[in-house]
């Protein structure tokens, strides 16, 4: 695979396109990031982000991994105390999960975001940046509350990261993508330059494939899950025998299979005694949404590898957060 497919395979959205391809002709050493805002437990969605973190360090970038603790706090997620805890947590999870630590820099945002130097800048940019302009940058973050104007001055925050993180790349799923608009919009009224933004899509809810999978509604899959809960989580999954459901609906046993299982492993293997046709193997996620889609594949066996593989590459991250909790 070349380094543009590497860096791009997956994205929902590349802003701009040509912006990543001048990265992508020579993308040794350069900087991409990812800002978390500290959780004690990773779930798919910080999953499919770190995805393309490895990928980005395959194609040999550095990546820069943020502890959003400042901003966790301004979106009130516990006490500063907490969050510190939870981050600590968060990035031993991360390297369990295989970001390769040699090229990966894990940076708390207190570390800088509380600098002289950072304040006023923040402060030059809340001057350049109307109250209605930074909600619509947090929309999609900052869910169903009522904006306080913490949650005017994350996005603006996030805005300067990208700068004071000397960064040549900024990743994050679809839900950041108005943060990055505002970024490109507002640094160069600091003459900051403008830097390209990779998104990661949504996977839809695992129970009904409408809208989006996410801790806070509907099931996920996290560090946390047994074996035994992922068996029963994917069983009970939503996978018509198409990728394409009706209407709004995806098919996220598909989804997880594209986004999750087949950039970490080179070959699926679906197990089938011999009466059901034998095992079957896949180098490809477009050759495994056709069997299923022509019924080769069925459904049942799908998601029964799914759970196999999904266990796998959670394994070292639940062993870790046993080995942290005892
Ligand atoms: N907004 C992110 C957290 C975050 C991301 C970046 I990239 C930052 O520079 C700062 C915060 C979230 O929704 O989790």
């Amino acid at each position: 695979m070349d380094s543009y497919e590497l860096l791009t395979r997956n994205a929902e959205e590349v802003v701009t396109d040509e912006e990543v391809r001048d990265l992508a002709e020579d993308p040794a050493g350069k900087r991409a990031y990812v800002g978390y805002e500290p959780s004690g437990v990773l779930h798919l969605g910080h999953l499919l982000t770190a995805n393309k973190l490895i990928d980005l360090q395959d194609a040999g970038m550095e990546v820069v991994i943020l502890l959003a603790d400042v901003h966790a706090y301004l979106n009130e997620k516990g006490t500063f105390e907490e969050i510190r805890e939870t981050a600590e947590q968060m990035k031993a999870q991360f390297l369990a999960y295989g970001l390769d630590e040699d090229n990966a820099e894990f940076v708390y945002g207190s570390e800088f975001q509380l600098e002289e130097e950072y304040t006023l800048d923040l402060h030059h940019l809340e001057r350049e940046t109307t109250m209605n302009r930074a909600q619509r940058a947090m929309a999609e973050i900052q869910g169903d509350e009522t904006a306080k104007v913490s949650h005017l001055v994350y996005p603006l925050m996030q805005t300067l990261d990208i700068e004071y993180l000397d960064l040549d790349l900024a990743v994050g799923g679809l839900d950041q993508r108005k943060v990055h608009m505002l970024a490109r919009e507002k640094l160069p009224d600091l003459e900051y330059e403008v830097r390209p933004a990779l998104h990661t899509p949504i996977v839809a809810d695992l129970t009904s494939g409408e809208g989006k999978m996410s801790s806070s509604e509907g099931i996920t899959i996290s560090m946390e899950d047994s074996t035994a809960d992922l068996e029963e989580k994917v069983n009970a999954a939503f996978c018509p025998p198409t990728r394409d459901p009706e209407g709004d609906l995806e098919n996220p046993v598909l989804e997880l299979f594209e986004y999750h299982v087949f950039p970490r492993f080179d070959e699926i293997v679906v197990e089938r005694p011999e009466k059901y046709g034998g095992d079957l193997t896949y180098e490809e996620y477009e050759a495994l949404a056709a069997d299923l889609e022509s019924g080769e594949l069925h459904p049942a066996d799908a998601k029964g590898t799914l759970a196999t593989y999904l266990d796998e590459l959670i394994a070292p991250g639940r062993e870790k957060l046993r080995e942290i909790r005892d």
